[in-house]
């Protein structure tokens, strides 16, 4: 068995699947090495398991808008990988989800889950509805009408959804409500519900806080630190909003944000208060990133077609062709494209840590690499938010709650913890420095060891 019999038949197999093949390559191509040091793992084609979802759910969602009329949507449920723990990952409501994307996202939260140490299974949801745009009310009813599918097919010890793009605090909580009604019973079925009936404190920042403790251990690695960097974030949804406040925490200046109109160039840097002025525009107002620009008279520029990695007119986006110390895409997939890598190199960037999940073309992720920029792969950087779901679980499980400082702490140490294995693990496979090779197989090896013990199921 070689890189390409495995990559011909999962090609063959998913044929229109671009999104799942794009993670797929990724994995396959770095644990080739870890196969060969343990022929049994091959034998047993644990990979070629990992690459088939143990079940996939699909299911019309039926609701009425404000106006009476009938919208019909479609919702999933991917149900990947559940050798070390129940099926755990996102629900994303976006018009782009479809089959190929929720797969995707399921198989990089397998290996993802596994370098957390929790033990969480990898899954991934959601439906193509649109929130944009929609009344509360409307939101509500759709939430209201995909649980009323999605509750047969989960519970607390079996797959635990959480929230992703377009899904926040409120859907949870219209789904959380759902779902208790449905079922007739209080558990923790889902993750990043509101503080006071289940939530567990940091969860709303943890993938962003986590990304730059994250990225503060790479620097400190080669001896520096995000203090004094100047930064490009991307997006100005949940990751990128707490990624932004962590690097004002310790002393870096960020000087961008986008939503899916355009970015803003902020040279004087976001401060606090202008965050907030953000996570009040995006979070409770659902405005566009251009009254920031209005408002504090910085640069905005409108950008159709993004991001610059997906078919569309633009062959780069604006926003990675800034002079800046360190790039943090947190907005969607293939928002970095080859064109976007070459501009960081040019500009300077020392490092880019992924808060979205694969935000970077596989020819974006060869530039930055070739060229020497310190590249933090997703599954590794991002896993902040899922490390503290599972730390939510585990309080639900308790029935108690533990303080800011204490998630905050756990949180901290789960973020070295991936880091140091993923750079021991790079330097064990004779990629040192590798954060790309290192996470995929360090998160390979755990799954393949439990999937090994457990026989042939
Ligand atoms: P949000 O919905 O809160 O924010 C998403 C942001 O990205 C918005 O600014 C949105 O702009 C922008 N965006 C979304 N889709 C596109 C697109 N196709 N083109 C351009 N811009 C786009 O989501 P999150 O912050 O939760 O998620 C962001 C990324 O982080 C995703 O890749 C997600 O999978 C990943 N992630 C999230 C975790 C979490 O805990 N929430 C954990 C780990 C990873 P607009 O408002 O215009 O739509
Ligand atoms: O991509 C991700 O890791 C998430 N969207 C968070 C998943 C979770 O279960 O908290």
């Amino acid at each position: 068995m070689t890189l390409s019999t495995i990559l011909e038949t999962v090609t063959k197999r998913n044929p229109n699947e671009p999104e799942f093949l794009q993670a797929a390559e990724e994995v396959i191509a770095s644990v080739m090495p870890a196969l060969e040091r343990n022929p049994a793992f091959a034998k047993l084609k644990l990979l070629e398991r990992m690459l088939e979802p143990e079940r996939l759910i699909s299911f019309r969602v039926t609701w009425l808008d404000d106006k009476g009329e009938v919208q019909v949507n479609r919702g999933y449920r991917v149900q990947m990988n559940s050798a070390i723990g129940p099926y755990k990952g996102g629900l994303r409501f976006h018009p782009s989800v479809t089959p190929s994307v929720l797969k995707f996202l399921a198989f990089e939260q397998i290996f993802k889950n596994a370098l957390t140490g929790i033990p969480m299974g990898g899954g991934k949801g959601g439906s193509d509805f649109d929130p944009k745009g929609k009344s509360d009310n409307e939101v509500m009813k759709f939430c209201q009408a995909f649980m009323g599918e999605l509750a047969r097919h989960i519970n607390h010890r079996l797959d635990v959804p959480a929230g992703d793009i377009g899904v926040g605090g409120r859907e949870i909580g219209y789904l959380f409500g759902a779902y208790k009604k449905i079922k007739n019973e209080f558990t923790g079925v889902l993750t990043g519900k509101g503080i006071g009936w289940g939530g567990s404190l940091i969860r709303t920042e943890a993938t962003g806080y986590g990304l730059i403790y994250f990225a503060e251990n790479m620097l400190q690695n080669v001896g520096s630190s995000i203090k004094g960097k100047t930064c490009l974030v991307s997006g100005s949804g949940n990751v990128s909003q707490y990624a932004i406040e962590k690097i004002i925490q310790l002393g870096g200046k960020v000087i961008t944000a986008s939503d899916s109109n355009g970015i803003i160039i902020d040279e004087s840097g976001i401060t606090q208060e202008k965050l907030e002025f953000l996570k009040d525009l995006k979070n409770n107002r659902r405005g566009r990133i251009k009254e920031y620009a209005d408002k504090y008279k910085c640069v905005y520029k409108e950008v159709d077609d993004l991001p610059a990695g997906q078919a569309g007119k633009a062959d780069h986006n604006p926003l990675w062709n800034i002079k800046a110390d360190c790039a943090f895409p947190c907005a969607t997939q293939n928002e970095v494209n080859a064109k976007d890598a070459s501009n960081l190199v040019k500009n300077g960037v020392k490092l880019l840590a992924e808060g979205a999940n694969m935000p970077t073309t596989i020819e974006g992720i060869n530039i930055i690499l070739d060229n020497g920029v310190m590249y933090a792969p997703g599954k590794a950087s991002n896993a902040g938010g899922v490390a503290t779901s599972g730390l939510e679980m585990t309080q639900n499980f308790m029935g108690s709650n533990w303080t800011r400082e204490e998630v905050d702490a756990k949180l901290v140490n789960i973020m070295k913890g991936i880091h140091d294995t993923a750079l021991a693990t790079a330097k064990e496979y004779g990629k040192p420095g590798n954060y790309m090779v290192g996470a995929n197989i360090a998160g390979f090896l755990k799954v393949a060891k439990a999937m090994q013990a457990q026989g042939v199921v």
